[in-house]
C-alpha cells in the first residue's frame, strides 16, 4: 500500500510544523526533502505554488498548506488529543497571528536586505530593530498566555504551541543573545522546552536532497 508523500525542507518552520503534528499523529509517510533553490519536477507538478510541505494523499488529494498538513494528520489520529477542538477558533486566530503580522515581521528583521525599499531615510540596522519591535508585540501575547500556564492553550499541550514555536524559535535564534535579555520568562521557559524536547530532535532528523526513482525515506524515523 502506498503510503502518503510529504515534501518537507528541513529548517522551514512551516515543515516544521507539519512534521510536528505528523509524527504526533504516529501515521507513517515518505518523506521528500526539497531543495528550495532546485525544487523537483513532482512537487511542482503536486501544486504549482511549489511552497513546502506539501502532503500527496494516496487519493492523489494535495494539501499544500502547514496548518492544512496538521489538521489532516491530527484529523486522522490524535493520541495526544492536540487538536482540542473546544479552543479551534483561538487556535485558529494565533496561527492567523503568527503567519500574518508576526511572520512578515521576522522575515524583515531577520533579512532586511531584502526590503531595502522599505526602508526610507533609515538605515538597515534601524529598520530591522524596528520590525523586531512589530514582532515583539506578538511575542508580547504569547508571553501574557504563558504567564497563566504551561502551554498556549492551558496546561496540555495543543496542536497551537506546535504551530507557533517553530517560527518563535527562528525569532530567538537571529540573534540569541537579544533574546535571552528580554523579560518574557514565560515564552523563554516555553521555548527551551520545546527546544530540549524529544519531539523537535525526532523531526529534525537531515536527510539527502530526495531524487526521482530513490528508495523511499519513511518519516517519522523509528
Ligand atoms: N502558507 C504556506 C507557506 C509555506 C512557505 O512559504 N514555505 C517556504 C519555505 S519556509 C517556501 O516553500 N518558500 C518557497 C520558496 O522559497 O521558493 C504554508 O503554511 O504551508
Amino acid at each position: 500500500m502506498s503510503l502518503p508523500i510529504l515534501y518537507s525542507f528541513r529548517r522551514c518552520p512551516y515543515a516544521m510544523r507539519a512534521r510536528l503534528a505528523w509524527a504526533a499523529s504516529g501515521l507513517q509517510c515518505e518523506l521528500r526533502e526539497v531543495v528550495l533553490r532546485d525544487k523537483p519536477q513532482a512537487l511542482r507538478d503536486a501544486s504549482p505554488k511549489a511552497t513546502v510541505p506539501v502532503l500527496v494523499l494516496p487519493t492523489g488529494q494535495i494539501i499544500d498548506e502547514s496548518i492544512d498538513v496538521m489538521y489532516w494528520a491530527l484529523g486522522q489520529s490524535d493520541p495526544e488529543g492536540l487538536l482540542q477542538p473546544e479552543h479551534e477558533a483561538t487556535i485558529r486566530d494565533l496561527v492567523r497571528a503568527n503567519d500574518g503580522p508576526f511572520k512578515k515581521a521576522l522575515d524583515r528583521y531577520k533579512y532586511p536586505q531584502r526590503h531595502e525599499a522599505e526602508f526610507g531615510e533609515r538605515s538597515a540596522e534601524s529598520y530591522a530593530q524596528a520590525q523586531r519591535e512589530l514582532a515583539m508585540q506578538h511575542i508580547a501575547d504569547l508571553e501574557a498566555r504563558l504567564q497563566s500556564h504551561t502551554y498556549l492553550l492551558g496546561e496540555r499541550i495543543s496542536l497551537a504551541d506546535l504551530a507557533l514555536a517553530p517560527f518563535v524559535r527562528q525569532f530567538a535564534h537571529t540573534n540569541d543573545e537579544w533574546f535571552a535579555a528580554q523579560h518574557i520568562p514565560a515564552v523563554q521557559r516555553w521555548l527551551a522546552a520545546f527546544v530540549a524536547s524529544p519531539r523537535l530532535e525526532r523531526v529534525m532528523s537531515k536527510y539527502e536532497q530526495w531524487q526521482e526513482g530513490q528508495e523511499p525515506v519513511i518519516f517519522p524515523p523509528v
